[in-house]
C-alpha cells in the first residue's frame, strides 16, 4: 500500500519553533520526527506545554556529526527537513563563535550533503535570520536588501543561507531559506529580551524579585509571533519552487518600548531618569527601581534597527501574521504571570 503520510524531520524539536512547528504539522497529519541532542534529562516541556511530547517520534541528533545525520536521514526517511536547530543566542556567539560556526553554519551544510547523497527529493527549509542584515543596508529590509552580520551567529547563519541557496543552484535541491525576523511567544526562552522583560516583571510583581537588568534599551526589532511564523515556513517548502522569503511583520519598537508595555501591564507605572549605563527604570508608585543598566548585556557590535517587509511571502505565500505586537505583549505577559503565581518557570 502506498505510504500517504508525508514525514518531516525537525531539528531543534524542544525549541520554540520547533515546538510550534511540530504542533502545525501534526495537525496536517504528517509524521513528525524530533531531532535532539542527547542529553541525561531530555528536555521536552515546549512539547509537554502544547500538548503533542507523545505525538513526536524522537531522534538523537546532532549537526557536529555529520555520520549521525546520515543515520537518521536514512532511517528516518523524511520528506522534509526543517532545519531548526541551532546556537540561537547572539550574545552568546561572541563568546563561543567557534562552536556556533560549526552548529550554525557546517551544520547546515552537513544536512545539505547528507541530502544531496542520499536522497535529493527530500525538501529542505533552513532557517536564517534578519541578524544577515546587521548593520542594514536599507530600511526596511528584503530578499534584495545586501547583508552585513554583526555577530559571529550573523556570519554563520549567512553561510548557512547561501550554502542553501549555492545547493539549490547546484544541485537542484529543493531547498529554502526563511529570513526570519524576531519572533516570540510564551514559549520563548528567557535568554532573549522579550521574554526575560515578561518572567522578569512577573517575578518582580509576585515579589520573587527586586530588580531586571538590561543592555541596550534603544536596539529595535520587528517583533512578530513564533505561532504565525512557522506558518510560514510550511509554506516554503510546498511551493512548487524552492525560494528565500522574509518574514516580518513590517513594524519595529524599540527594548524599551517592550519594557514599557510589559511593566503597564503588570501594574506598574514606569518613569525612565538617568544616562546611558546610568539609566534606572522606577515605579512611581512604589518608589523602587524596577528596571536598571548591566553593560554585561551590550554586545560588542549591535544591530541597532530590524524592520522587514514581508511584501514577497504575502504575495507569493498567501502568508500574513495574525499577531501584532500589543497582542504578542500581553500573551507573553499573561502566561509568565500565571507561571510565576503557579511556582511553574520550567523554561
Ligand atoms: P536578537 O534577540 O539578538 O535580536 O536575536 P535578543 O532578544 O537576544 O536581543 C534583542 C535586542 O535586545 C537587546 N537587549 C538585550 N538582549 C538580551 N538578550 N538580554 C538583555 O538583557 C538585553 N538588553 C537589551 C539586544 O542588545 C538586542 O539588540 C534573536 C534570536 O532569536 C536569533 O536567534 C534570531 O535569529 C533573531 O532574533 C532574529
Amino acid at each position: 500500500m502506498r505510504e500517504l503520510t508525508k514525514t518531516a524531520l525537525i531539528t531543534g524539536i524542544n525549541g520554540q519553533d520547533g515546538a510550534y512547528l511540530a504542533r502545525l504539522l501534526l495537525s496536517k497529519g504528517y509524521r513528525v520526527v524530533g531531532g535532539m541532542r542527547r542529553s541525561s534529562t531530555p528536555n521536552v516541556q515546549r512539547l509537554e506545554e502544547l500538548g503533542i511530547a507523545n505525538d513526536v517520534t524522537f531522534v538523537d541528533l546532532d549537526l557536529f556529526e555529520l555520520t549521525n545525520l546520515i543515520r537518521c536521514v536514512e532511517t528516518q526517511k523524511p520528506d522534509e527537513i526543517y532545519n531548526l536547530a541551532a546556537q540561537s543566542f547572539v550574545a552568546l556567539s561572541f563568546e563561543q563563535p567557534l562552536y556556533t560556526a560549526e552548529i550554525d553554519a557546517l551544520g547546515t551544510l552537513r544536512f545539505l550533503e547528507a541530502i544531496r547523497h542520499i536522497n535529493p527529493k527530500i525538501r529542505f527549509y533552513q532557517a536564517s535570520t534578519s541578524e544577515m542584515f546587521g548593520k542594514v543596508q536599507a530600511i526596511p529590509q528584503d530578499e534584495t536588501t545586501p547583508f552585513y552580520p554583526r555577530s559571529p551567529y550573523g556570519v554563520a547563519k549567512l553561510f548557512g543561507h547561501w550554502s542553501t541557496v549555492n545547493y539549490r543552484e547546484s544541485y537542484g535541491l529543493h531547498a529554502s531559506s526563511g529570513i526570519l525576523f524576531n519572533h516570540e511567544s510564551p514559549l520563548r526562552g528567557r535568554e532573549f529580551v522579550t521574554r526575560k522583560i515578561t518572567l522578569g516583571m512577573a517575578t518582580i510583581r509576585h515579589g520573587q524579585a527586586e530588580v531586571l537588568e538590561l543592555g541596550n534599551l534603544d536596539a529595535k526589532r520587528d517583533w512578530g509571533f513564533a505561532g504565525d511564523y512557522v506558518e510560514g515556513m510550511w509554506r516554503m517548502v510546498q511551493q512548487e519552487r524552492p525560494g528565500d522569503y522574509v518574514l516580518a511583520t513590517g513594524e519595529t519598537h524599540t527594548v524599551r518600548n517592550f519594557a514599557e508595555k510589559v511593566a503597564q501591564w503588570f501594574g506598574f507605572d514606569l518613569a525612565w531618569s538617568g544616562q546611558a549605563e546610568r539609566e534606572i527604570g522606577t515605579d512611581r508608585k512604589s518608589g523602587k527601581v524596577i528596571i536598571r543598566i548591566n553593560p554585561n548585556f551590550y554586545r560588542p557590535a549591535e544591530v541597532d534597527l530590524l524592520l522587514g517587509s514581508p511584501r514577497l511571502a504575502e504575495e507569493k505565500l498567501g502568508w500574513k501574521r495574525k499577531v501584532g505586537f500589543e497582542a504578542l505583549t500581553e500573551m507573553m505577559c499573561a502566561a509568565d504571570d500565571r507561571r510565576v503565581l503557579d511556582g511553574r518557570v520550567q523554561f
